[in-house]
């Protein structure tokens, strides 16, 4: 049973930081939290985690595949968190690497968080995923939207947990056995359309793809380049 294995919790500061802590005893695969204190990003930045407003979830895996294969789980994680929402009758965009959205609104963040020996190693996922829209509205700096704005049915916090653990779990069973085709494959149906305009950093032209190891590639007026981190903005109007 799936729900032997979930801790849930009240409160806590991040369940990233939380489940990190059942890594060794394997106690837990699944730290999930009515509401963070700190909840974080990527790069410092914060995830804004409201009591019932979100499901605030880190499963931990422990692939046995190799870690720069393990390089595509935050596309794997945002396949799943696409699948869940789709039962749900909810069509999202993915955006490399890391966001689920609808239209140009944040629907749930991804943060993976790696550690260990190249044999033998583990990751975080964390993922927030909005599911009520917070009752004093959205603050100015974040740009989200919620499952209820998009859902006629009422949502069930703990079933959407269920059927996200399944679908991740289902997705790293066919990342260690089959590689990362189908993942980028799922990806790719959901994200960018192919030739659209990116920008990232200095670097701007049409998206082209992925690699094998699940970077993004940028085709430039100076040739391909490869994007392996940071964020990706889609330039409109040109
Ligand atoms: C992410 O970072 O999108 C990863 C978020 C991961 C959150 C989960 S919750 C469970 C687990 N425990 C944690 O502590 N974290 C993970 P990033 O790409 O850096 O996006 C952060 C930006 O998204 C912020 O700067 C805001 O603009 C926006 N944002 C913050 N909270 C949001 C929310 N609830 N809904 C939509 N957008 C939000």
């Amino acid at each position: 049973m799936v729900d032997d294995t979930i801790l849930w919790l009240d409160a806590c500061q991040s369940t990233n930081d939380e489940a990190a802590k059942y890594i060794r005893n394997r106690q837990y695969t699944t730290v999930v939290a009515h509401y963070q204190t700190r909840g974080r990003g990527r790069l410092g930045r914060t995830w804004h985690s409201p009591a019932g407003c979100g499901l605030y979830l880190s499963h931990i895996v422990f692939p046995k595949c190799s870690q720069q294969i393990g390089g595509a789980i935050p596309l794997l994680a945002g396949v799943a968190v696409a699948e869940t929402c789709e039962a749900l009758g909810v069509n999202v965009e993915l955006k490399w690497p890391n966001d689920v959205l609808v239209g140009d609104k944040k629907l749930a963040g991804i943060l993976c968080e790696a550690q260990g020996l190249p044999s033998q190693w583990n990751a975080i996922i964390g993922i927030g995923l909005n599911l009520k829209t917070p009752s004093s509205g959205w603050p100015e700096d974040v740009p989200g939207v919620a499952l209820d704005a998009l859902c006629d049915a009422p949502v069930d916090p703990r079933s959407v947990a269920r059927t996200l653990i399944r679908r991740l779990d289902d997705r790293i069973r066919a990342l260690e056995n089959e590689g990362t085709a189908s993942i980028f494959d799922a990806w790719m149906t959901r994200g960018l359309a192919l030739g659209t305009r990116i920008r990232r950093g200095e670097l701007e032209g049409q998206f082209a793809g992925l690699t094998s190891e699940g970077a993004l590639r940028i085709q430039t007026t100076h040739g391909m380049e490869t994007v392996h981190a940071g964020d990706v903005h889609v330039v409109r109007g040109e």
